[in-house]
């Protein structure tokens, strides 16, 4: 688009930044890509001094920070781009997209993003699954992460993908890295058939292919990280 520049500081790894991207992808927007170093911070400290995290989305010079904030300014900037809005047009529908946004970022990315470096904790990875399933214990009848994907429709968002979709997909690979890397099954047929129909939908689309990073790299790169805590932790204990 003639005067739109944009520059997204991420990390490959990092599900944040897969939501934007993805989000950046369904809007048939063009984009510069700048891994970060999260060891060396100079572009952060000075795009998002606050959290000095990525993702970070520079729009013609100007940044903006936190995934979800990132996704619905897309959204918002370039409303006639991609076909459909990623948010829904009606004010209570989108309420509702936010408040499950917030959930998802705050209760499944956060948590999986944590379990994902640390030992694997029997009750952590339950209560994932559980908020996959639809919040506090879903499991049985298969309420839940279904009750987000109801409607009949294929998507979160409805008939493409949407707002929910990006934020829960661009975590994907992560929860397939953890299912192979911690032996649990977040997507079953039979017990969340709904969420499992959409992960095989959602992984499917262009925009998903596009970003999503490769599940094998995620576990090789959890190991590493999870071996660097180990150590970490054992030259603390011998230290005291
Ligand atoms: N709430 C933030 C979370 C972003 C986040 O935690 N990013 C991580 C990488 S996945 C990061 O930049 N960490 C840098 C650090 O903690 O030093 C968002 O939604 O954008």
């Amino acid at each position: 688009m003639a005067g739109v520049e944009l520059k997204l500081l991420g990390t490959w790894a990092s599900p944040w930044a897969c939501t934007v991207r993805i989000a950046l992808h369904l809007k048939a927007l063009s984009y510069d890509y700048v891994e970060q170093d999260l060891d060396n911070k100079s572009d952060l400290l000075a795009s998002n001094p606050v959290h000095k995290k990525v993702p970070v989305l520079i729009h013609n010079g100007k940044p903006i920070s936190e995934s979800l904030v990132i996704v619905q300014y897309i959204d918002e900037a370039f409303a006639s781009n991609g076909g459909s809005s990623l948010l829904p047009a009606d004010p209570h529908e989108r309420a509702v997209a936010r408040f499950w946004a917030a959930y998802i970022d705050d209760k499944i990315i956060t948590a999986s993003w944590k379990q994902a470096f640390s030992a694997k904790t029997e009750e952590r990875l339950e209560r994932t699954k559980q908020m996959l399933e639809g919040g506090g214990g879903g499991g049985g009848g298969g309420g839940g992460g279904q009750r987000v994907c109801s409607k009949g429709k294929p998507f979160f968002g409805g008939d493409s993908a949407g707002y929910l979709d990006v934020v829960l997909g661009g975590l994907l690979s992560w929860l397939q890295g953890t299912e192979a890397l911690c032996g649990v099954e977040f997507f079953d047929a039979a017990r969340t058939p709904l969420l499992s129909a959409w992960a095989e939908r959602f992984g499917a689309l262009d925009a998903a292919n596009a970003v999503l990073p490769d599940v094998g790299r995620l576990v090789e790169f959890a190991k590493v990280r999870r071996a660097q805590q180990a150590a970490g932790a054992q030259a603390a204990a011998a230290k005291n």
